[in-house]
């Protein structure tokens, strides 16, 4: 019989290769699996409570907000604020970021940004959602609370970053700048166990992820780019659930394009909570991931906590293609 690893086991034998660790980002990767295990209780039950549909409110980005987005909101803000091991988080459904007030908490040296739900549209028919994560060390004085300056980092500082997708089995995938490992929810245990170990993401794939409904409004270069995959017979998969179309490419390979379009001028995902912690695990595995505009996601600079960009993330033959069609298309469109 194959001996399991769980995730906790994992986590502290990798602690183990970093000789001057606290175990503070230990304890707080343990308690975002914690958090992750409650929402995917809950989701897994959604349809059998009056949890599922729309809230009457709007999140900061002025998205519709689900009820469950709210609920997993409330769960991940509560298991990181009591477990006094990260000095404050940014949630894609806060306006603004929180500072945890108590003692331990305020002098953590970790902060925490997330998306609980995204693609929280899918939830209402039984499609995969997920929850992004990304740690940061923050840089404001430990003896106080963290400041905005600690959320506006680029995503390059990240120490770790992860997902969790609540599909057909739940699965944390996670990293921490040394390859990326996935681990999945055996229901039976109540734990995460490893079953995807040093994850490489295929040079190419046979399948591109775009929302290829606004192809019109998409610019001419992405334009040729499609036409480029539909002449080469690639095959079009987007679930419009972000974490689900990354982890299908992270396995298959492929691409995935949020360009620009006339209502999301600047993309439409946000850079904090989405783009830098799957651009993270995605180099991590070997792939790429740069704007539309062709910078490295994880070098932009964050003016703003929910700040949207373009991206092209997958691959690393496929990025490079996306960019070499844009540099080509551009430069004919300016002339
Ligand atoms: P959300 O945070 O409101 O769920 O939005 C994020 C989602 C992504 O998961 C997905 O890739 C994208 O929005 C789909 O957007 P669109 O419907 O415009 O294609």
């Amino acid at each position: 019989m194959n001996s399991i690893i769980t995730l906790d086991e994992f986590i502290i034998k990798r602690q183990k290769d970093f000789p001057y660790a606290s175990g503070e980002l230990t304890g707080l990767l343990r308690d975002i699996g914690i958090a992750a295990k409650i929402v995917n209780r809950e989701v897994n039950k959604a349809g059998l409570v009056n949890i599922l549909g729309i809230a009457d409110q709007q999140n900061a980005s002025g998205d519709t907000v689900q009820k469950l987005d709210i609920y997993a909101n409330e769960k991940f803000i509560s298991c990181l604020k009591n477990s006094g091991e990260c000095a404050g988080i940014s949630s894609e459904e806060n306006e603004d970021f929180v500072s945890f007030p108590n003692v331990e908490s305020k002098s953590s040296k970790y902060i925490v940004v997330f998306d609980p739900l995204d693609g929280s549209s899918n939830i209402d028919v039984n499609v995969s959602v997920g929850t992004i994560f990304g740690i940061y060390r923050r840089i404001s004085d430990p003896n106080g609370p963290c400041t905005l300056e600690d959320f506006l980092q680029k995503g390059t500082e990240q120490v770790a970053a992860g997902y969790v997708l609540y599909g057909t089995s739940t699965l944390l995938v996670y990293t921490t700048g040394r390859g990326v490992n996935g681990f999945t929810l055996d229901p039976s245990i109540g734990e995460f166990c490893l079953s995807h170990r040093d994850i490489q993401i295929p040079k190419r794939g046979n399948y591109y992820a775009v929302n290829q409904g606004y192809y019109l409004k998409f610019d001419v270069e992405i334009r040729r780019l499609i036409d480029h995959y539909s002449d080469k017979n690639l095959g079009l998969r987007y679930i419009g659930s972000m974490v689900a179309d990354i982890h299908r490419i992270l396995f298959q390979g492929g691409i995935f394009l949020y360009p620009n379009t006339r209502k999301y001028p600047y993309g439409k995902l946000r850079l904090s909570y989405e783009l830098n912690p799957l651009s993270f695990i995605v180099e991590q595995a070997g792939g790429k991931a740069m704007t539309c505009q062709l910078e490295r996601i994880m070098e932009v600079e964050l003016k703003e906590l929910h700040q949207r960009n373009t991206i092209a993330i997958g691959s690393p033959d496929m990025v490079d293609e996306m960019k070499q069609f844009v540099e080509r298309y551009s430069a004919v469109a300016m002339m």
